[in-house]
């Protein structure tokens, strides 16, 4: 993330060493070496990322070798990174290629061979001095540039400059703050323990963590803080408050606080700003001065709220959750008793939409399935993707109808879960889907996604958009908007009119629970919610452990308002289907 400690000896995360990997990737391909040496990087990035345990671990047992994707070659430089804190065939790779070079192919249109044109006939090794030859009309003058790459270029790094970069998805903050919560609550002194912040509302990006402590002890408390091993540096340390960066980047706030005044603080600390503006001012005229220490009657007499349950009912409200603190309403909505019910995990019976080894998935659909019942689920479709996305090796017609005779057999190992079979049929540039209809007509449930031409323009993949929605056989768009947090903006489609035709043709729309997409976005939910839209929620699994993201996607509906009545997956299997349009 923001550093890589290339010099400093210390543990490296799984991310740690995927992030490098990766990084080796963009600059070997902008080295101009053949794509498969790029993508063997990748790959074992990949696998590292996802591996489910401490790559360090598996080092010490000598078993790099059996990450997939993880050769000889590459086994040897993650040994050396892990055992000396280093690794030489990067710095000699850094040496040659500018490192700077990697952000250049963040710039939206700017492949490898783009950057290295730029880098080598022009010297430019960095956004700023890209942006600058842009500006002075240096570059559509390169070999395969003119003027309109050149403009596209520059609306690139625009749009790069407005995406908030120091943010961090769920899937980083959310286990950092697991981790660092799980470290204080083993500390004796530690009466309680929490994260607040805009983790605990679950906002699609975390600027940074902000945990409560409640503690006789904090001097104690602090110092436990100051020396775990997830912190690399001490930013500030006083008597309540410990500022910390993580290992990877990320920072920290934790204050220590009385537990007789918890709620007030946790109530306080959690947000958002403008929600605790209103009620404060609410406070206000009921005659109490709220802070985050108590509420304080005007005889400067305090009230201390040890729940936070008791800040709200002292004010006459009743509990709002978490997710709704965004001064969305809520308060207003809270004062007139019409606050909604909202959807929670437990409401979730299955899922509609995940992968297996039979496109990009890397899990078999056994695994998959077993790991599903075990969740508690009643149903699950796999949805691999189809025959046009080369990149996920998608099925065609043939590989399907072999995929459906192993459904069948794993179904037999099934106790509770019933496994049907869809797909995730690729929209096309025209909006045209990549099976034909009578394939279509054959499987239990189909979303349709845009994975390629993302940077059509509005009325294109709008249209696009539109027609897939328009087939008798998509039951429901997958992440409608093709973002990326932190990676990639959305698409230009235009979502009110993909809700408003969601609506009028009975296609659901699904609210994807990766922590990088969240997308339906928590905004698009609650128009969804108001216009009557069917929703499902999905995690879009690739492997067992991303089963565990649900509590994202549940998150973001809440955060849009949904109850359960307007999630589709909250129904038993039957009236599920029968949702699907022209289902009975
Ligand atoms: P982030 O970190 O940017 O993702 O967003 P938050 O919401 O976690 O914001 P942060 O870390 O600056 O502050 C944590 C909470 O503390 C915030 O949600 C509300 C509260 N807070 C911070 N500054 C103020 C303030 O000036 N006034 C009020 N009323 N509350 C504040
Ligand atoms: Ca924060
Ligand atoms: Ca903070
Ligand atoms: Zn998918």
């Amino acid at each position: 993330m923001k550093r890589e400690n290339m010099k400093r000896k210390t543990r490296y995360t799984n991310q740690q060493v995927a992030d490098l990997l990766y990084k080796i990737a963009d600059l070997v391909a902008i080295k101009g070496e053949v794509i498969y040496r790029v993508m063997a990087y990748r790959k074992a990035a990949d696998s590292i990322a996802h591996l489910g345990r401490d790559i360090n671990e598996v080092w010490r047992e000598g078993k790099l070798q059996e990450i997939p994707g993880v050769g000889q070659a590459i086994a040897d430089k993650i040994s050396e990174l892990l055992s000396t804190g280093h690794m030489s065939f990067y710095d000699k790779l850094t040496a040659e290629v500018p490192p700077s070079l990697v952000e250049v192919l963040r710039i939206p249109d700017v492949g490898p061979k783009k950057a290295r044109a730029m880098w080598q006939e022009l010297g430019l090794t960095t956004v700023a001095e890209v942006k600058a030859a842009a500006e002075a009309g240096k570059l559509r003058a390169l070999p395969g540039f003119g003027p309109k790459t050149e403009a596209k270029i520059l609306a690139g790094i625009e749009s790069l400059a407005r995406r908030i970069t120091d943010r961090v998805h769920l899937g980083v903050a959310f286990p950092a703050a697991r981790d660092l919560v799980g470290a204080l609550a083993r500390l004796p002194q530690v009466r309680r323990v929490a994260y607040a912040g805009s983790l605990r509302r679950f906002c699609p990006t975390i600027g940074d963590l902000d945990i409560l402590a409640a503690t006789d002890d904090p001097v104690g408390v602090m110092a436990a803080f100051r020396q775990l091993p997830q912190v690399e540096t001490v930013l500030l340390s006083g008597e309540t408050k410990t500022r910390v960066r993580l290992i990877g980047g990320l920072e920290a706030d934790l204050r220590c606080l009385d537990e007789a005044r918890w709620g007030t603080a946790l109530q306080y600390f959690t947000g958002n700003k403008a929600h605790n503006i209103k009620l404060r001012e609410l406070a206000l005229k009921q005659g109490f001065s709220l802070s985050e220490y108590s509420l304080k009657r005007e005889d400067g007499s305090e009230i201390l709220c040890a729940e936070e349950e008791e800040v709200y009912r002292a004010l006459g409200l009743p509990f709002i959750e978490p997710e709704l603190r965004e001064d969305w309403g809520e308060i207003e909505a809270a004062l007139a008793g019409e606050l909604p019910r909202l959807v929670s995990i437990q409401d979730i019976r299955g899922e509609v939409h995940c992968h297996s080894t039979w496109s990009d998935g890397r899990a078999s659909i056994e695994e998959m399935a077993l790991t599903a019942e075990a969740h508690g689920y009643e149903y699950l479709v796999i949805s691999d993707h189809s025959q046009g996305l080369g990149m996920t090796r998608g099925l065609t017609p043939e590989r399907l109808r072999q995929q459906w005779a192993e459904i069948q057999t794993v179904r037999r190992k099934l106790q509770r879960l019933r496994l049907l079979q869809g797909t995730e049929v690729e929209i096309k540039a025209d909006g045209s889907l990549d099976f034909p209809d009578e394939v279509l007509a054959e499987l239990d449930f189909v979303v349709a996604s845009v994975h390629s031409s993302l940077r059509q323009d509005r009325e294109t993949i709008t249209r696009r958009v539109v027609r897939a929605m328009r087939s008798p056989h998509v039951d429901a768009i997958g992440h409608p908007s093709g973002r990326l947090l932190t990676r990639r903006e959305e698409s230009a489609v235009d979502l009110d009119e993909v809700l408003r035709v969601a609506a009028e043709t009975g296609t659901m729309i699904e609210i994807n629970a990766a922590p990088e997409r969240l997308d339906l976005d928590d905004v698009h939910v609650r128009s969804a919610v108001e216009s009557g839209v069917s929703l499902v929620i999905n995690t879009d699994a690739h492997q067992p452990g991303d089963f565990d993201n649900l509590l994202f996607g549940v998150a973001t509906a809440r955060r849009g308002w949904a109850g359960p009545e307007h999630i589709a997956n909250t129904l038993p299997l039957e009236a599920l289907l029968a949702r699907k349009k022209g289902g009975a």
